[in-house]
């Protein structure tokens, strides 16, 4: 598994650009975010020198609002780099982006994605280089291919402002915790007691596997031959076929939505034991980002329920809701589609 402190040193420049050109479709979804205007309305001077950093994320992607909110927590201005990723969009299955992603320590230290658990975590499922988000990091020559791995380097950034020293543990096992809840088979996947999703993702989340799939095969087809990257869309194949499987089995959506709740219901003891102002410390950590955005997430999904018997972490979820860059990452960030699930947050 690829550190955040490890290098590669590579022209991020030339490939970054080629990504950023030809897989963001729309020049308006390439700005500019930083402390003073961490919305996406300043727009990317092409001409111009390129920001330090540049990460191409989705606004629906869970992946993307805990690396949105990581970077604005710490303080950080960045190229924003929005790409549409659902079907028949689907920029990020455009080669120059993949090329990107697979220019990543992580893609050379992890077998490739060849399995679906409905996690989003690397762990266990293998490296998937058809997502967002992805970081660029011009000065260090860094791509960096995970979201995780995009919190720890905001917090590299930010000189360790998000996990402090003391809780350093506590604050790696909650993001953790949160990394290996089934997210994304949540959200493709109907709970079989009673679907509360929003119906415009019940009625889109229907066939996406298929309509990804076909997206997928036509990048691939389009490959010149030989091409190196022609792996990479053979391996995401296999995941989206077993993925549109697993989200079409009872028994399999009833274990995610069960070990949802048992991680849900874990998270709520460990918060009733604790004696500080946030989950692990006084201060605002990753800890808090990662479950903020899952509880928000969750809540959109029409799964609030989970915690009805915890109002101790409802007050905590509303606690993360009110943080500036939880509310400028994920819930305010532009394009998030409204719920009725979602009325009183957004
Ligand atoms: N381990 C990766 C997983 C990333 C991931 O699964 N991204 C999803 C959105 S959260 C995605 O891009 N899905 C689009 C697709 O599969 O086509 C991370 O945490 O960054």
């Amino acid at each position: 598994m690829q550190t955040h402190s490890q290098t590669s040193k590579i022209d991020t420049h030339t490939l970054t650009k080629s990504a950023r050109i030809s897989a963001v479709g729309d020049a308006s979804r390439r700005t500019i975010i930083s402390p003073d205007a961490p919305t996406p309305t300043t727009p990317r001077d092409e001409a111009g020198p390129d920001p330090q950093i540049e990460l191409f994320h989705f606004v629906m992607s869970i992946c993307s609002q805990k690396s949105r909110v990581s970077l604005i927590e710490a303080g950080q201005t960045f190229g924003s780099n929005e790409l549409v990723i659902m079907p028949p969009l689907n920029e990020n299955y455009n080669a120059d982006y993949v090329a990107l992603r697979m220019a990543s320590p992580l893609a050379r230290a992890e077998s490739m994605v060849s399995s679906y658990s409905g996690a989003t975590g690397t762990t266990g499922e293998g490296f998937d280089p058809l997502v967002v988000p992805t970081l660029v990091d011009h000065d260090k020559g860094e791509v960096v291919a995970d979201s995780r791995l995009i919190a720890l380097y905001a917090n590299d950034l930010s000189d360790g402002k998000l996990i402090p020293d003391a809780e350093k543990a506590a604050v790696m096992a909650e993001v953790d915790a949160v990394d290996a809840l089934p997210h994304a088979g949540l959200f493709y996947g109907a709970n079989p007691d009673g679907d509360h999703r929003p119906p415009p993702i019940q009625a889109g989340m229907k066939d996406a596997h298929l309509r990804k799939i076909e997206q997928v095969k036509k990048h691939r087809d389009a490959l010149p031959d030989g091409s190196p990257l022609r792996q990479a869309y053979d391996q995401k194949l296999i995941k989206e076929d077993a993925g549109r499987k697993f989200i079409h089995d009872p028994v399999s959506m009833k274990n995610i939505i069960a070990t949802t709740k048992s991680g849900v219901d874990a998270f709520a003891k460990r918060l009733s034991n604790r004696s500080t102002s946030w989950s692990v410390s006084n201060d605002f950590t990753l800890a808090d980002i990662f479950w903020g955005v899952s509880l928000f997430r969750l809540t959109y999904l029409g799964y609030a329920w989970m915690w009805n018997e915890h109002p101790h972490l409802a007050e905590f979820a509303k606690q993360t809701y009110a943080r500036p860059s939880l509310r400028a990452g994920a819930i305010d960030w532009p394009g998030h589609p409204p719920g009725d699930t979602i009325a009183d947050i957004i």
